[in-house]
């Protein structure tokens, strides 16, 4: 163990910042830590389109004449002028101690001060920066010697919602390769599913229903929710896949954005649905299709409706919290108390820190829910969470399409990391009861 004089290896040297893009073009925080020992850790923070109303707060400029009021210059400089001091000459092992660090010098309940965006990747920096120190991968770092369970990918490929310009109000149509020996057989079906559904849908409505959505997944110029599953259950079907034991299909809702508060009502399919008809909507197509997961069927304030919901499903399929729960450990509680959940979205951006995000995930295992380990629409290059879901066993990641280098940046680092583990690598499809 360090002693935490100065000959030790872990020590943080230096933390810088700089504006670097996301994804869809809008500036981000980067965030590049040394240790004494040489190790580099950097990392970038993503951003989300749908955003739950109670995650961490990411600080941007609102400065109309530069990148749209979107960039991320304070941020930036919050890293370098308050973060960096605070945390110059700490332990990089010592993830919680520096995290409270960043937590106390922001001093909010939502790190609206420092921004969500300059505190998560300062921290996921640190523990990179450790990690290369200690000679490990960050999966190794974070998971020791247990960490082998490579995630089962939710693959979403069929964009709607916020995230595409059509008409489907359900944001994800996901397909889910549970049925697989290991992590690249899954991949190498959920690429053979995407492609047979980019032509499904070319020649049913022509060349420009393949252009993509922001997660990589096709935007077909669709209305109705039935339309986009069954588009998926064609090409699942088409590929020779079996529904029901090897390639399942998920939805993320992302109810809160076509909900009207005012009228108390959800725009879905043309229609207004009241709360009740649209439990009875969900059940429906669950029971029909025999749904893997259905994410934020209900507003984000709707805790007892995923109650219902998930009574009436007598979970045969995972109800996910996202925008409810925004890996926040008080909405989570709250969840567990009202047996609301069985699956929650992990992103480490809705709460600001590593050991945070971690504290989050231990509560879910500790009551056997789900983790689906998730990117954000506005992605990067960084594939942390690809580690991150390794060193927890996942058993889920969620990060878009097999397309798009931001979101094949995750893909490949789990094909890099079961390569690495060789034959102790164990697919979590081989090992859940699903
Ligand atoms: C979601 C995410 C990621 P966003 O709702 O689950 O797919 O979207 O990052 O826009 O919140
Ligand atoms: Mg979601």
């Amino acid at each position: 163990m360090g002693d935490g004089s100065v000959t030790n290896p872990f020590i943080i040297k230096s933390v810088d910042a700089l504006q670097v893009l996301d994804s869809r073009g809008d500036p981000t925080v980067e965030v590049v830590v040394e240790t004494v020992g040489g190790g580099i850790g950097r990392a970038i923070a993503p951003a989300g389109a749908s955003r739950g109303r109670y995650e961490a707060v990411e600080v941007r400029d609102g400065d109309l004449t530069k990148f749209k009021g979107r960039s991320v210059l304070r941020a930036v400089s919050n890293v370098v002028n308050y973060i960096a001091p605070a945390i110059q000459g700490m332990d990089s092992r010592k993830q919680r101690d520096i995290d409270r660090v960043m937590m106390q010098v922001d001093g909010t309940p939502n790190k609206s001060r420092l921004g969500a965006n300059a505190i998560i990747a300062t921290s996921l920096a640190v523990a990179k920066a450790a990690a290369d120190t200690a000679g490990l991968p960050l999966f190794q770092y974070l998971g020791g010697v247990n960490a082998k369970v490579l995630p089962i990918p939710m693959l979403n490929i069929i964009n709607g919602g916020v995230h595409a310009g059509n008409e489907l109000a359900v944001q994800e149509f996901m397909i889910v390769p549970i049925g697989f020996d290991t992590f690249s057989d899954a991949i190498r079906a959920a690429v053979e599913i995407y492609k047979e559904l980019k032509s499904i849908l070319k020649s049913k409505y022509g060349a420009s229903a393949v252009n993509v959505g922001d997660e990589g997944g096709y935007a077909p110029p669709m209305k109705l929710v039935r339309e986009a599953i069954e588009a998926l259950v064609t090409a699942i079907k088409n590929c020779g896949y079996d529904l029901e034991k090897q390639v399942r299909i998920s939805l993320d809702a992302a109810a809160s954005q076509f909900y009207d508060e005012e009228r108390k009502v959800y725009r879905i399919d043309g229609m207004e649905l009241s709360a009740d008809k649209l439990l009875e909507y969900w059940k429906n197509l669950a029971i029909e299709y025999r749904l893997f997961s259905i994410e934020d069927p209900f507003h984000e304030e709707s805790f007892d409706y995923f109650t219902s919901l998930r009574k009436e499903l007598k979970d045969s399929t995972i109800v996910v919290g996202d925008d409810i729960t925004v890996t926040n450990v008080d909405r989570l509680r709250k969840a567990i108390e009202q047996s609301a959940l069985s699956g929650v979205i992990v992103k480490p951006n809705q709460i600001g820190t590593l050991s945070e995000t971690l504290d989050f995930i231990n509560l879910a295992k500790a009551h056997k829910i789900y983790t689906i380990i998730s990117h954000r629409s506005g992605e990067s290059e960084d594939n942390t969470i690809a580690h991150i879901a390794v060193a927890v066993g996942g058993p889920f990641i969620k990060t878009g399409a097999p397309a798009r280098g931001e979101r094949t940046a995750k893909y490949n680092e789990l094909l890099r990391i079961e390569k690495f583990l060789g034959g102790d690598a164990v697919y979590a499809g081989k090992i859940l009861q699903l």
